[in-house]
């Protein structure tokens, strides 16, 4: 396939956006190659700069769970451009989507909009630590929650239980506040939990994760961080940006049957426009600004367009056998990618939940961090450009999920997974 001409204008990028991307996975570099400028889509294709077309597992990262270039969404962003995009009041949409977010999600009370993943994981920290009148918070290694300085945080060496930035510019005094565990292991948050009682505000999880590629939780693991908030009295924040309306239309919550205080939502819910949302008892929302004292606030947030799409995407997702479809999808490409890999004698660790999947290029399982990290990521970025080669649009990280869409036909997957035979040989 030629890729000149997303090259060329991958150079031209450079000169004007840092790394010539607006976000660094974009860029292609743990695959050792530049990125493709897409020009358009449709259901479950890309095509590049180039004219060459893709099946897309990217979906941008997760909204795309109706596919590129829904009529309804389309119709309903065009018809609601034509009455105006944004005045910076309150619009009956606003309250539409946020009604179809409390009655999918029933641990969701009330809910605030905003326009990232980031700002709904920002906002739900402040508002926890408000509440709780308590200032460190908790995560996981390997989880992702958007880029707020106290979650660009790893954790301290050796016996330290004070985190140490993951970034330069978080200052030292913020990343102490967060503490750090391993996914999948309640003994590592009883740890941290005892080692500073009382002083713990929440704990933040993706209760499927998905950021170290799709891993997710082992019998008992939400549970029991459920018990620890109980006891404590530590906010349990699900970080549901990826998982929520992803995996079923009420999140892994409605799955898991656990019910934390607060989740993180984003993604589907703009429908491919800028969107996060924060929500959880009403006790605690109502503790943010202009009902209580804790501030927050965003110039766009709740914005009409992004309503709409939100809108137009939930109802798509509430017609009936939406999610059977999409887990008979999902199970067939996810199951025929590991055949194809098996089949090749090379070793991969297969996981998926509905229609988040992953292959993780080590032999063993991956539960945490720890282990996802033992993955041959050289291997990967080889098997990810001969897959490109042969049609198929993966994410470009092996610490990455890749997502199906309504839009899947059966013989793009099947495409896939002749693709994958292909690749696994070459590699093997
Ligand atoms: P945004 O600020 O990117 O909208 O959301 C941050 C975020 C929060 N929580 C979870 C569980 C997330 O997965 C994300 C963002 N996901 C990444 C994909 N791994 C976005 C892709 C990117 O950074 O460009």
């Amino acid at each position: 396939m030629n890729h000149d001409r997303s090259s060329s204008l991958f150079q031209l990028a450079k000169q004007s956006i840092p790394g010539g991307v607006n976000s660094p996975v974009r860029a292609f570099k743990s695959v050792g190659a530049d990125p493709l400028f897409i020009k358009s889509a449709a259901g479950d294709r890309i095509v590049d700069e180039d004219g060459n077309s893709y099946v897309d597992y990217v979906g941008s990262w997760g909204p795309m769970i109706a596919g590129h270039c829904h009529p309804d969404i389309i119709a309903a962003v065009q018809q609601t451009m034509e009455s105006g995009a944004s005045f910076g009041a309150p619009t009956v949409r606003e309250t539409t989507l946020a009604n179809m977010v409390i009655e999918a999600v029933p641990s969701i009370e009330m809910v605030r909009m905003v326009s990232s993943g980031t700002e709904a994981t920002m906002s739900a920290i402040r508002l926890a630590r408000g509440y709780t009148g308590r200032d460190k918070i908790l995560k996981f290694s390997g989880c992702y929650h958007g880029h707020a300085d106290s979650l660009l945080v790893k954790a301290g060496s050796g016996a330290a239980t004070f985190g140490v930035p993951d970034s330069p510019g978080v200052p030292a005094d913020v990343a102490k506040l967060t503490l750090t565990a391993e996914y999948n292991s309640l003994e590592s948050v009883r740890k941290l939990v005892s080692a500073n009682s009382g002083s713990i505000a929440c704990i933040i999880v993706e209760p499927v994760a998905g950021n170290m590629g799709t891993v997710p939780p082992r019998d008992g693991f939400l549970e029991g961080l459920r018990d620890i908030c109980t006891q404590e009295g530590i906010i349990l924040i699900f970080d549901e940006v990826m998982s929520g309306f992803r995996v079923a239309y009420g999140g892994v919550q409605a799955l898991a049957g656990v019910t934390p205080d607060m989740t993180t939502l984003g993604k589907i819910i703009g429908g491919g426009l800028p969107v996060g949302a924060f929500g959880g008892k009403r006790e605690i929302m109502e503790k943010l600004s202009p009902s209580g004292g804790i501030y927050q606030a965003g110039t766009l947030s709740g914005n009409p367009l992004a309503m709409s799409a939100g809108i137009a995407t939930l109802n798509i997702l509430k017609q009936s056998g939406f999610y059977q479809k999409l887990e008979e999808k999902s199970r067939m490409v996810a199951e025929g990618i590991a055949k194809a890999a098996k089949d090749a004698g090379y070793p991969i660790y297969s996981t998926r939940v509905g229609s988040m999947f992953c292959a993780f290029f080590t032999p063993g399982e991956v539960y945490d961090w720890p282990s996802a990290s033992q993955c041959d990521t050289k291997a990967f970025a080889k098997y990810f450009l001969a897959m490109l080669n042969e049609g198929i649009y993966l994410a470009p990280s092996q610490f990455e999920t890749a997502f199906v869409s309504a839009a899947h036909t059966e013989a793009d997957i099947e495409k896939t997974i002749a693709a994958a035979a292909k690749c696994f040989k070459l590699i093997a």
